[in-house]
């Protein structure tokens, strides 16, 4: 049995990644083992590898479902996490939210910190909240480096469309664990996912089997898997930007935006804007409804984009490839970029592989359809290669997880 087919709706997280590790462990022992790709365990590790990476997870699970409740409880008195008072200026709304926001910040990255440490897996942790990795101490090192964001969306007002992100990646020197470990591509990670909470609790999850969707049943406390093989749609109506920044985004991203909209989506639908302002709901949106979500560099504080590449960026562009769609600077594939400090920004662009397309032409001049204002045949070759791709198109209108394998793009961890 293939790992995605263990992927059976109704099946809870725990169960899931009990089997997709089972099945690893037996194909390793029924085939030519050293030849066979090594995603969801340790390459030496075998079965205890296997063990460890689930150990991990579970840690993680915890997080997110403690982290969870703490969001839904927030400022309610006598909840974990309130504003004292004599901190808040009184009758300022907005002052006590940050606060609260803050304060809730900071009780998420202990949750994730603890949880992380207590597996007794990890060997270095980077988190948002932290300027400096965290070297797990020898006693309680294992084999994983952990990134992650243990509370996003937090311009928004407590309890609206957060989430968290993470990435796991394995430790690349033999020795003592280091920054090194995490200085790897999204290409590298050996599983990651993002949890929204929002009227649920969601988990978007892959561990290198296309990507799954888990919900939290709250009578269980446990996640059920809901959705074995998500797939973005190929092209959507729907981009995803902050449009308040229109002024001092570059020509590029200006031009692009007005083409945009002048222009219907592939299957001629009007285009729609749709703007949280959390990247976990807007991301989770475009891989529902398809289309794309950009957050460019702009002039109003943020010349390389908001976006962190290590722990925002790179795992989402490895779940949206594991979906079969696309994630882009603009000029190069997220997933590919190797880090040059932890917290590193890159503008993002992400979604429908049809609209990343069409959105990356402005700013590479060595993709398919060049730049409008220099090129006049812009529209015409976008609309006829637009034309060729329709005519491809399965009938589902999306590619399966299972057919980009000969890409490479499910292939990452070979070799
Ligand atoms: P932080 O880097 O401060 O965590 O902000 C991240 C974020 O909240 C994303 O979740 C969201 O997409 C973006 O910022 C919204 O930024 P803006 O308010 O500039 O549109």
């Amino acid at each position: 049995m293939e790992p995605q087919e263990a992927a059976v709706e109704g099946t809870t997280l725990s169960q899931y990644l009990l089997n997709v590790a089972r099945e690893r462990v037996n194909s390793l022992e029924g085939e030519v083992r050293h030849s066979v790709p090594d995603t969801l365990f340790a390459k030496r590790g075998g079965q205890d590898g296997v063990l460890d990476l689930v150990t991990l997870l579970q840690s993680i699970k915890l997080a997110i479902k403690s982290v969870g409740s703490l969001v839904r409880s927030a400022g309610i008195p006598g909840s974990g996490v309130t504003v004292p008072q004599e901190r808040g200026k009184e009758g300022d709304i907005a002052n006590g939210s940050r606060l609260l926001c803050q304060e809730l910040n900071a009780h998420a990255n202990q949750i994730w910190i603890n949880a992380l440490l207590y597996s007794q897996r990890s060997c270095v942790l980077v988190s948002e909240e932290l300027p400096d990795p965290v070297i797990v101490q020898e006693d309680m090192q294992g084999k994983y480096a952990v990134v992650f964001d243990p509370l996003t969306g937090l311009s928004d007002p407590p309890a609206q469309n957060m989430g968290a992100i993470f990435g796991i990646f394995r430790q690349l020197s033999g020795g003592n664990p280091g920054i090194v470990d995490v200085m790897q591509p999204a290409r590298n990670l050996v599983a990651a996912g993002y949890a929204l909470y929002g009227a649920c609790t969601v988990l978007m999850f892959s561990a290198g089997y296309g990507a799954q969707q888990f919900v939290l049943d709250t009578s269980l406390n446990e996640f059920i898997l809901t959705e074995p093989n998500v797939t973005l749609p190929y092209s959507g109506a729907i981009y995803s930007i902050n449009e308040g920044y229109a002024a001092e985004y570059d020509s590029e991203t200006q031009e692009m935006l007005k083409c945009l909209k002048a222009e219907p989506a592939m299957d001629g639908r009007s285009r729609t804007c749709r703007y949280i302002g959390s990247m976990v709901a807007d991301i989770h949106r475009t891989f529902k409804k398809g289309g794309i979500f950009m957050y460019p560099p702009h002039q109003r504080g943020f010349p390389n984009g908001r976006l962190k590449l290590l722990y925002e960026a790179g795992p989402m562009a490895y779940l949206v490839s594991q979906a079969g769609g696309q994630a882009s600077t603009g000029t190069e594939h997220i997933i590919d970029i190797v880090p040059d400090s932890i917290h590193t920004r890159v503008p993002v662009f992400l979604g429908s592989e049809d609209d990343v397309n069409f959105a990356t032409g402005f700013y590479n001049k060595k993709a398919p359809w060049g730049r409008s204002d220099q090129d006049p045949m812009f529209m015409l070759r976008r609309t006829l290669s637009r034309e060729e791709k329709k005519r491809e198109l399965p009938k589902s209108n999306t590619p399966r997880a299972s057919d980009v394998v000969d890409d490479g793009i499910i292939a990452f961890h070979i070799g």
